[in-house]
Protein backbone atom coordinates (compact mmCIF):
# COMPACT_ATOMS: atom_id res chain seq x y z
CA UNK A 1 0.00 0.00 0.00
CA UNK A 2 1.52 3.10 -1.22
CA UNK A 3 0.21 6.30 0.99
CA UNK A 4 0.67 10.03 0.59
CA UNK A 5 -0.64 12.53 2.50
CA UNK A 6 -1.39 16.44 1.49
CA UNK A 7 -1.69 17.84 4.32
CA UNK A 8 -0.55 20.92 6.61
CA UNK A 9 1.02 20.97 10.04
CA UNK A 10 -1.40 23.11 12.16
CA UNK A 11 -4.38 21.78 9.96
CA UNK A 12 -6.74 19.74 12.66
CA UNK A 13 -8.20 17.64 10.00
CA UNK A 14 -4.94 16.98 8.89
CA UNK A 15 -3.52 16.12 12.36
CA UNK A 16 -6.47 13.30 12.66
CA UNK A 17 -5.38 11.43 9.42
CA UNK A 18 -1.70 11.44 10.52
CA UNK A 19 -2.60 9.93 13.63
CA UNK A 20 -4.90 7.45 12.50
CA UNK A 21 -1.56 6.32 10.27
CA UNK A 22 0.40 6.58 13.44
CA UNK A 23 -1.68 4.16 15.22
CA UNK A 24 -1.80 1.86 12.96
CA UNK A 25 1.76 1.84 12.23
CA UNK A 26 1.13 2.59 8.65
CA UNK A 27 4.36 4.05 6.87
CA UNK A 28 3.10 7.18 4.62
CA UNK A 29 5.12 10.18 2.72
CA UNK A 30 3.89 13.82 3.71
CA UNK A 31 3.81 16.38 1.17
CA UNK A 32 3.09 19.79 2.51
CA UNK A 33 0.17 22.17 1.14
CA UNK A 34 0.89 25.33 3.17
CA UNK A 35 -2.20 27.36 3.72
CA UNK A 36 -1.14 30.31 4.61
CA UNK A 37 0.61 30.54 1.31
CA UNK A 38 -2.54 29.35 -0.08
CA UNK A 39 -0.64 26.43 -2.08
CA UNK A 40 -4.43 24.75 -1.44
CA UNK A 41 -5.92 27.02 -3.92
CA UNK A 42 -3.19 26.03 -6.37
CA UNK A 43 -3.66 24.76 -10.14
CA UNK A 44 -1.19 21.66 -8.90
CA UNK A 45 -3.35 21.07 -5.67
CA UNK A 46 -6.67 21.34 -7.83
CA UNK A 47 -5.24 17.88 -9.54
CA UNK A 48 -4.86 16.70 -6.42
CA UNK A 49 -7.97 17.22 -4.40
CA UNK A 50 -11.56 18.26 -5.60
CA UNK A 51 -12.16 20.52 -2.21
CA UNK A 52 -9.38 22.63 -2.06
CA UNK A 53 -8.94 21.79 1.63
CA UNK A 54 -6.47 19.26 3.16
CA UNK A 55 -6.47 16.46 4.21
CA UNK A 56 -6.30 14.26 0.66
CA UNK A 57 -4.71 11.00 1.18
CA UNK A 58 -3.35 9.06 -2.35
CA UNK A 59 -3.52 5.14 -1.67
CA UNK A 60 -2.19 3.48 -4.61
CA UNK A 61 -2.72 6.27 -6.48
CA UNK A 62 -6.24 6.90 -5.48
CA UNK A 63 -7.09 10.07 -3.93
CA UNK A 64 -9.52 10.19 -1.01
CA UNK A 65 -10.63 13.87 0.62
CA UNK A 66 -12.45 14.18 4.39
CA UNK A 67 -11.10 13.33 7.27
CA UNK A 68 -13.97 10.79 8.57
CA UNK A 69 -13.99 8.72 4.66
CA UNK A 70 -10.31 8.64 5.01
CA UNK A 71 -9.65 7.38 8.91
CA UNK A 72 -12.94 4.80 8.22
CA UNK A 73 -10.79 3.25 5.17
CA UNK A 74 -7.73 3.13 7.41
CA UNK A 75 -9.43 1.59 9.73
CA UNK A 76 -11.27 -1.26 7.25
CA UNK A 77 -7.92 -1.86 5.55
CA UNK A 78 -5.74 -1.64 8.66
CA UNK A 79 -8.41 -2.94 11.46
CA UNK A 80 -6.02 -3.53 14.16
CA UNK A 81 -6.25 -1.21 16.78
CA UNK A 82 -9.68 -0.27 15.82
CA UNK A 83 -10.42 2.95 15.59
CA UNK A 84 -14.57 2.52 15.93
CA UNK A 85 -16.32 0.55 18.74
CA UNK A 86 -18.10 -2.76 17.46
CA UNK A 87 -21.21 -2.63 19.28
CA UNK A 88 -23.69 -0.42 17.17
CA UNK A 89 -24.78 2.04 20.19
CA UNK A 90 -21.04 2.88 20.83
CA UNK A 91 -20.52 3.19 16.98
CA UNK A 92 -23.45 6.01 16.90
CA UNK A 93 -22.09 7.67 20.17
CA UNK A 94 -18.44 7.76 18.08
CA UNK A 95 -20.25 9.25 15.51
CA UNK A 96 -22.15 11.67 17.34
CA UNK A 97 -19.20 12.84 19.35
CA UNK A 98 -17.18 13.00 15.47
CA UNK A 99 -19.93 14.84 13.79
CA UNK A 100 -19.94 17.49 16.59
CA UNK A 101 -16.43 18.52 15.52
CA UNK A 102 -16.17 17.70 12.16
CA UNK A 103 -19.45 19.02 10.86
CA UNK A 104 -20.72 21.61 13.45
CA UNK A 105 -17.46 23.46 14.80
CA UNK A 106 -14.26 23.16 12.60
CA UNK A 107 -15.98 23.96 9.56
CA UNK A 108 -17.24 27.07 11.19
CA UNK A 109 -13.60 28.29 12.28
CA UNK A 110 -12.08 26.90 9.01
CA UNK A 111 -9.45 29.75 7.55
CA UNK A 112 -11.82 30.33 4.33
CA UNK A 113 -14.04 31.13 6.66
CA UNK A 114 -12.23 33.40 8.82
CA UNK A 115 -10.74 35.10 5.92
CA UNK A 116 -14.68 35.96 4.77
CA UNK A 117 -15.69 36.93 8.09
CA UNK A 118 -13.13 39.72 8.47
CA UNK A 119 -9.41 40.04 7.51
CA UNK A 120 -8.58 41.40 11.10
CA UNK A 121 -6.89 38.77 13.55
CA UNK A 122 -9.12 39.92 16.57
CA UNK A 123 -12.32 40.02 15.05
CA UNK A 124 -11.88 36.74 13.49
CA UNK A 125 -11.19 35.16 16.98
CA UNK A 126 -14.24 36.94 18.47
CA UNK A 127 -16.39 34.50 15.69
CA UNK A 128 -14.42 31.77 15.95
CA UNK A 129 -14.40 31.53 20.10
CA UNK A 130 -18.15 31.20 20.92
CA UNK A 131 -18.76 28.61 18.13
CA UNK A 132 -15.83 26.52 19.37
CA UNK A 133 -16.93 26.93 23.06
CA UNK A 134 -20.47 25.70 22.20
CA UNK A 135 -19.23 22.49 20.01
CA UNK A 136 -16.79 21.53 23.03
CA UNK A 137 -19.32 22.28 25.49
CA UNK A 138 -21.88 19.82 23.35
CA UNK A 139 -18.92 17.58 23.08
CA UNK A 140 -18.45 17.41 26.83
CA UNK A 141 -22.13 17.12 28.18
CA UNK A 142 -22.00 13.46 25.68
CA UNK A 143 -18.77 12.24 26.78
CA UNK A 144 -20.22 12.83 30.73
CA UNK A 145 -22.68 10.57 29.98
CA UNK A 146 -20.33 8.06 28.55
CA UNK A 147 -18.93 4.89 30.22
CA UNK A 148 -15.72 6.74 32.54
CA UNK A 149 -12.35 5.62 31.13
CA UNK A 150 -9.11 7.34 29.97
CA UNK A 151 -11.23 8.28 26.41
CA UNK A 152 -13.96 9.77 25.31
CA UNK A 153 -15.83 6.76 25.20
CA UNK A 154 -14.16 5.02 27.81
CA UNK A 155 -11.55 2.30 28.00
CA UNK A 156 -10.48 2.02 24.35
CA UNK A 157 -9.25 5.22 22.15
CA UNK A 158 -11.78 5.56 19.38
CA UNK A 159 -12.48 8.26 16.23
CA UNK A 160 -14.00 10.39 18.49
CA UNK A 161 -10.58 11.11 20.62
CA UNK A 162 -8.79 11.63 16.90
CA UNK A 163 -11.45 14.59 16.69
CA UNK A 164 -11.59 16.14 19.99
CA UNK A 165 -7.45 16.86 20.66
CA UNK A 166 -6.90 18.56 17.28
CA UNK A 167 -10.13 20.57 18.66
CA UNK A 168 -8.88 21.29 22.12
CA UNK A 169 -5.19 22.74 20.02
CA UNK A 170 -7.72 24.71 17.57
CA UNK A 171 -9.77 26.23 21.02
CA UNK A 172 -6.05 27.46 22.05
CA UNK A 173 -5.17 29.20 18.82
CA UNK A 174 -8.47 31.48 19.49
CA UNK A 175 -7.75 31.89 23.06
CA UNK A 176 -11.40 29.73 24.45
CA UNK A 177 -10.92 29.42 28.13
CA UNK A 178 -10.77 25.94 29.19
CA UNK A 179 -11.15 25.93 32.57
CA UNK A 180 -14.59 24.23 32.20
CA UNK A 181 -13.39 21.71 30.26
CA UNK A 182 -11.90 19.69 32.91
CA UNK A 183 -12.40 16.32 31.85
CA UNK A 184 -11.74 16.75 28.07
CA UNK A 185 -8.07 17.86 29.05
CA UNK A 186 -7.84 14.64 30.65
CA UNK A 187 -8.74 12.53 27.76
CA UNK A 188 -6.18 15.31 25.83
CA UNK A 189 -3.18 14.34 28.09
CA UNK A 190 -3.83 10.45 28.17
CA UNK A 191 -3.99 10.88 24.05
CA UNK A 192 -0.84 12.86 24.12
CA UNK A 193 0.65 10.30 26.03
CA UNK A 194 0.39 7.83 23.13
CA UNK A 195 3.37 8.36 20.92
CA UNK A 196 1.44 7.96 17.45
CA UNK A 197 -0.52 11.04 18.86
CA UNK A 198 2.29 12.64 19.76
CA UNK A 199 4.22 11.54 16.69
CA UNK A 200 1.56 12.95 14.48
CA UNK A 201 0.93 16.52 16.48
CA UNK A 202 1.42 19.72 14.93
CA UNK A 203 4.58 20.12 17.26
CA UNK A 204 6.21 17.47 15.74
CA UNK A 205 5.97 18.91 11.92
CA UNK A 206 7.72 22.06 10.48
CA UNK A 207 5.92 24.76 9.10
CA UNK A 208 5.61 24.83 5.36
N1 LIG B 1 -14.28 18.07 6.67
C1 LIG B 1 -12.95 18.17 6.10
C2 LIG B 1 -12.37 19.50 6.48
C3 LIG B 1 -11.10 19.84 5.76
C4 LIG B 1 -10.68 21.24 6.16
O1 LIG B 1 -11.51 22.07 6.53
N2 LIG B 1 -9.37 21.52 6.06
C5 LIG B 1 -8.87 22.81 6.44
C6 LIG B 1 -7.71 22.67 7.42
S1 LIG B 1 -8.20 21.86 8.89
C7 LIG B 1 -8.36 23.55 5.21
O2 LIG B 1 -7.83 22.93 4.31
N3 LIG B 1 -8.54 24.89 5.19
C8 LIG B 1 -8.05 25.69 4.10
C9 LIG B 1 -9.04 26.72 3.66
O3 LIG B 1 -10.04 26.95 4.35
O4 LIG B 1 -8.78 27.33 2.61
C10 LIG B 1 -12.09 17.01 6.66
O5 LIG B 1 -12.46 16.47 7.70
O6 LIG B 1 -11.10 16.62 6.02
Amino acid sequence: MELVLHHYYRSSSSWRVRWALEEKGLAYRAVAVNLLASEQRSDAYAGVSPTALVPALSLDGQVFTESVAIIELLDDLAPTPPLRPADPRARARMRQLVEIVNAGTQPLQNLSVLTRVSPDRAAQIEWARPVIERGLGAFLRVVEGAPPGPYCLGDELTMADLFLVPQLYNARRFDVPLAGFGRLLEIEAACLARGACARAAPDAWQPG
